[in-house]
This record gives structure tokens, sequence and C-alpha cells, in this order.
């Protein structure tokens, strides 16, 4: 009998339920529900709608169940840095407020008057962005230290939404890992820094690793259901499960490309060299205790906040082909400068900036498509310049997992730049990562490397190579 995963994969703009199964030695994906996500205005904040989260992933369920579907289990991915913390009943305390928010400006610089900065990269590995958690929670601390004193329970998104399915609270490791509180040897909290910060250690729950069964559904869910499931902890992050989808990765930069361009390689070890300081590269926790040395890039945030202010006339296979027809246009803008995170306006802001550097402003959608487009592949090679450098040797290939690499210019773009062989796919990594993690906890999937030598047997690549007449 043909057993079924679930897998719950809710990005910064878009979630699904993907049912996976194993046939013949491949993997089949089928989606059985696909969704907005949005950031909603809560009073000050910019926040995530739990509750519609939540339904949207029970409406998922329910359609499985009217297909005649029933998963044996279910796991759930989304983004990272953010949480929820809950009372001593068991009940929200906060807001989810999302990352983008401003509540942490200037907290990484208070942090590093507490915490030696270089203390922090050498004990956790993780990069410096303004909306870790680390100072999220700091920001909590200042503004709303009775919250934070009444706290039990410290979940992240994907932790609380497991929590909301089988009762039980638990803090998942790859996700873990990006708050930049969890020490990356020892692999727990780390209470020092905690100490350090004056931020409550006891809320914090045990660490459970990647492909471990939580639990199953509560009761009351049953009920709803008609129907039984495991929860199983995938790689929570999202990250964490798309890097599993990577099929070859000796010699191989890969790129996570979704609303951000996540750009590094897999290792067995923390890389904490100053060089990787001074770059900001990171080192996330993975499944097997792999780590993902790699740097965020701004990504295709970017055009999805330009086809919002454009009020969504154009789809993004449009601006592709409007920046096609501006091939012209060649002004670039620094991608991960902050003013990207959360401008009032996208085009503004690239227009802005194009006015300040003295460089051609863009003016027509093309032009503004072509900006971002050339500016992220500008990026993408000083990261590729940067992790050569510091691993000091040269990756013959690059591969593009997620639903941005469907964009073929940027990936022809990317092997002209370069002149490496480019490889595209699977676009649905981070739902297949999730699935085979929940696949290796039930025992039909034996390793982590018996999972990538399934998944690429059964999905597309495609391949990119640096032509003569090269776009421009
Ligand atoms: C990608 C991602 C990145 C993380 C960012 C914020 O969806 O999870 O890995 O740095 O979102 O959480």
């Amino acid at each position: 009998m043909t057993r079924y995963t679930l897998a719950v994969d809710i990005g910064a703009s878009s979630g699904r339920l993907i049912l996976g199964s194993v046939q013949n030695e491949k993997l089949e994906l089928n989606e059985i529900h696909r969704f907005e996500n949005n950031m909603i205005k809560k009073g000050q904040h910019y926040c995530w709608d739990m509750d519609r989260l939540f339904s949207e992933v029970k409406k998922g369920i329910n359609k499985c169940n009217a297909l005649g579907i029933k998963p044996e289990s279910i796991g759930i991915d989304t983004w990272a840095v953010d949480f929820v913390l809950l009372d001593e009943n068991g009940e929200l305390l906060t807001d989810a407020i999302a990352y983008r928010d401003d509540r942490t400006d200037g907290k990484m610089e208070e942090v590093f008057q507490k915490i030696m900065k270089e203390r922090l990269y050498l004990e956790t590995g993780i990069q410096f962005q303004k909306f870790n958690t680390i100072y999220q929670l700091y920001s909590l601390k200042k503004t709303q230290p009775e919250v934070l004193a009444r706290a039990k329970t410290f979940l992240m998104i994907p932790d609380y939404l497991h929590y909301l399915l089988s009762g039980i609270p638990a803090n998942e490791y790859t996700n873990a890992s990006s708050t930049q509180l969890l020490n990356a040897f020892t692999k727990k909290w780390d209470i020092t820094i905690l100490d350090t910060l004056e931020i409550n250690s006891q809320m914090f729950q045990e660490i459970k690793k990647p492909n471990t069964i939580l639990g199953n559904l509560k009761p009351e869910l049953v009920e709803e259901f008609g129907f039984d499931m495991k929860v199983i902890l995938p790689a929570t992050h999202d990250t964490g499960s798309a890097v599993i989808s990577v099929p070859e990765l000796n010699d191989t930069i890969y790129i996570s490309s979704g609303t951000w361009s996540l750009i590094g390689v897999e290792n067995r070890f923390p890389i904490c060299v100053t060089k990787a300081l001074d770059y900001n590269f990171t080192n996330e926790g993975g499944i097997d205790y792999r780590f993902r040395f790699l740097k965020n890039i701004m990504g295709l945030w970017m055009i999805q906040e330009v086809r919002r202010n454009y009020n969504n006339q154009y789809s993004f296979a449009e601006f592709v082909e409007l920046a096609k027809e501006a091939h012209d246009f060649s002004s670039i803008v620094n991608v991960n400068d902050d003013r990207f995170l959360k401008p009032d306006n996208m085009v503004e802001e690239i227009q802005n900036y194009c006015i300040e550097t003295g460089q051609q402003v863009p003016a027509t959608p093309g032009e503004i498509a072509k900006c971002v487009y050339d500016s992220l592949v500008d990026s993408y090679i000083t990261a590729i310049n940067e992790i050569e450098e510091i691993f000091e040797k040269t990756f013959p290939s690059i591969n593009i997992i997620g639903g941005g690499c469907q964009n073929e210019m940027l990936n022809q773009l990317l092997a002209e730049a370069t002149k490496k062989d480019v490889y595209a796919g699977p676009i649905e990594a981070t739902a297949i990562g999730n699935i085979v993690s929940q696949f290796i906890a039930l025992g039909e999937i034996d390793s982590l490397v018996e999972a990538r030598q399934m998944i690429k047997k059964s999905f597309e690549i495609k391949a990119y190579k640096a032509t003569e007449d090269a776009i421009k």
C-alpha cells in the first residue's frame, strides 16, 4: 500500500500542502492546497496571521480527506527567526511579530555593548541580521519586560503550528539555530548568552532533531478530521529542508531561491574564521548536523514588492519579458542594503538609490525589473567570490533550487556572468526536503544519502551554460 506523508511548507509570500509518496523508488508529489501569505499590521507591528495560517493547514488536511487519502504523518516548515511566547496556560502571550518589522532597529548594536560581536559569532556561528531572534527578544525585553518575564514557553513559528496540531511544545534544532542563541558546537541553548542579556532561559524547550516523531494529533483534531496522523519534525527551517534537495553537493554552490536567495555550501562543521565573520556568512544547523555555510541575499522579495507597487498588473513572467526589452539598462543597486528590507515603496527606493549613486534612474517597469535581476546576479557573484576565497578553491557549478529557479533569465544571466554550469531544480525543494525527513523518520527511506539519490532520480534538473552571444 502506498504510504503518504504531508508536507506543509509556508513561506513569507505563500504556503502549500504537498502530499509525498514513494512509487517505484521515486518520489511523487501531489499539491493539495496553496494559499497566499502576507504580513498584517496589528497595532504598531507587522505580524503573521497565525489563526489564518493554521486554518489553511486544516483546510489542506480536509482536502486530503476529500480525496480519500489519509497521510501517515504531517510536518511543517516555515521561514526562520520568528516566534511566539505562551503563558502558564499554554495560551498566546504575544503576536507573531514578523522579522521585517522595525522593532529591532538599532538593537544589534545595543546587544554588542553587552556581548562582543566576535564572541557571539564564535559561539553561535550565525550571521548578523538585525531581525535575528536574539535582537527581537532583546527588543521585547526593553519594551515589555513583564511579558518576557511571564512567558513559560518559547516556540518558533513551525514549533507553534506543531504544538497546535499535537499539543506538545518543543524547539526543533534547525530553526533554533537561526535564533543566534544556540551554541553551534554543543547544539544546545547558549545559557551564558541568554543570562548576559537577562532573557528568561526557562521558557526555552528541549531541542529536538529533525526526523523526530513528535507525537500524534490532538484528540479533538482526530475527531475533526476523522483520522489520526503522526506529527513529525522535518528540518522546520525552510532553508534547511530546501538544501536537503540539492542532489550533488560536491563542488556545487547552491542558491535556494525564493523570497530570499540563500547562497552557500554544505559543511560538516561550522566555519567561524575571521573572513566568514567579515563577509557575514552564517553556519545554520541542518539535518544530520550538517551546516549550511551561506549568506542571505535579498532575493525575489525585491521583485515581489515591485510587482505590488505596480498594483499586481504584471506577472513575474511579464517582468522577465519587460526586462529583456530593457537590455541596454545597466544600473545596479546593493540588494543587501537594509533599506530594501521593508521600504514603503520598493520602486522609489530603487530609483532613489540610483539617484544617490549617480547612476541612470530606472523609469519603466522593464528597467526596474532589469535593475533588480542584474543587481541580484551582481550580489550572487560577490558571494561566490567570497566563498571561493574562504574555501581556497573554485566551484565549477551552481545549483539553484526553489520557486525562483523557474526564472530562466536569471539562470542564464548567472551562467554567463560566472561561466559556471548552472543547474535549476527541483522547484519544490523545500517540500521535498520536508517529505523525505518524514519518510526517514517512518523508516521508508534509510538515510539522507539515499534520499538525495532518490531526489536526483525523481525530479527534472535543467542545465544552463554560458553562450558566445550572451544575454546582455
Ligand atoms: C527563507 C528564510 C531564510 C531566513 C529568512 C528569515 O525563507 O527562512 O533562511 O534567513 O527566511 O527567516
